[in-house]
């Protein structure tokens, strides 16, 4: 599958990243906020934002993006949260980018990329994001739990990833407090909304924030998976295509 090759190549970055990267050598100001509270505090659907300058679905989607014009964009237009993909292999992302769009907004930042390796979270936090992802399909239970506590006891929040039924009971045992559910799936590439119908009945909502994944292109699609309990949406081709929200989602 395409999430097997992405993970494969994650291996030989994070082997390379082990040797070159220390702890504290990128120190980037972070903006102290959490994504978990802001959006539990909004009355309206929250927006992530999310910078992707391509993807194994869809090819190039806007290759040559100012990021942190994009950013600023993004903000001004009312995100409340902007993810920021740094896998290059498959994405054509990297960390400058998200260091780019750090040094010029205040909202919470996503770091968006697949994270196997402490490693790859210390670079995280030292760039500035105030989360990252996991994705539970990624790893066994015992990995993910491990690199949840680690990254939160460094002070970052945790988009965790889930797309079936056992994944999203890994995620209430791991205890996530922000659990997405990515309508794309990743061996098809087909997009699905009633899955964050389906998935979002076993997420305890007094206490979790339910972030509904991928594929969103208009109104129609924010009213549905807010009738399903999401309190957040993470939207890419759409806002790299018309950063409007107002047009876009009427919101
Ligand atoms: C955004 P879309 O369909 O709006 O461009 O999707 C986001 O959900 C998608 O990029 C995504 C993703 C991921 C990318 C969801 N989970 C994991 C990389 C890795």
């Amino acid at each position: 599958t395409i999430l097997e090759k992405i993970l494969a190549e994650k291996e030989k970055e994070v082997a390379t990243l082990k040797k070159n990267y220390k702890p504290g050598m990128l120190q980037a100001k972070r903006a102290p906020v959490s994504l978990y509270d802001s959006f539990r505090q909004s009355k309206n659907m929250s927006i992530i934002a999310e910078m992707k300058r391509a993807s194994p679905s869809k090819g190039l989607i806007n290759d040559g993006v100012e990021p942190a014009e994009q950013g600023q964009l993004y903000e001004a237009s009312g995100a409340g949260a902007i993810s920021v993909l740094t896998d290059q292999p498959f994405f054509k992302g990297t960390i400058e980018d998200m260091q780019a769009v750090r040094e010029v907004v205040n909202v919470p930042i996503l770091n968006k990329d697949f994270i196997i390796d402490e490693i790859q979270i210390d670079r995280a936090y030292d760039a500035g994001a105030n989360l990252i992802l996991l994705i539970a399909a990624a790893l066994p239970e015992s990995r993910l739990k491990e690199l949840y506590q680690y990254a939160d006891s460094k002070g970052l929040e945790i988009l965790f990833e889930v797309h079936n039924q056992e994944e999203m009971e890994m995620a209430n045992r791991i205890g996530a407090k922000i659990i997405g559910i990515n309508n794309r799936n990743l061996k098809t590439f087909e997009v699905d909304l009633a899955l964050t119908e389906q998935l979002a009945e076993m997420v305890d909502k007094e206490n979790t924030l339910l972030i509904s994944e991928s594929g969103m292109k208009d109104r129609a699609d924010v009213e549905r998976v807010a009738m399903a309990g999401a309190r957040g949406i993470l939207v890419g081709e759409t806002m790299m295509r018309s950063v409007d929200l107002k047009k876009t989602f009427d919101i």
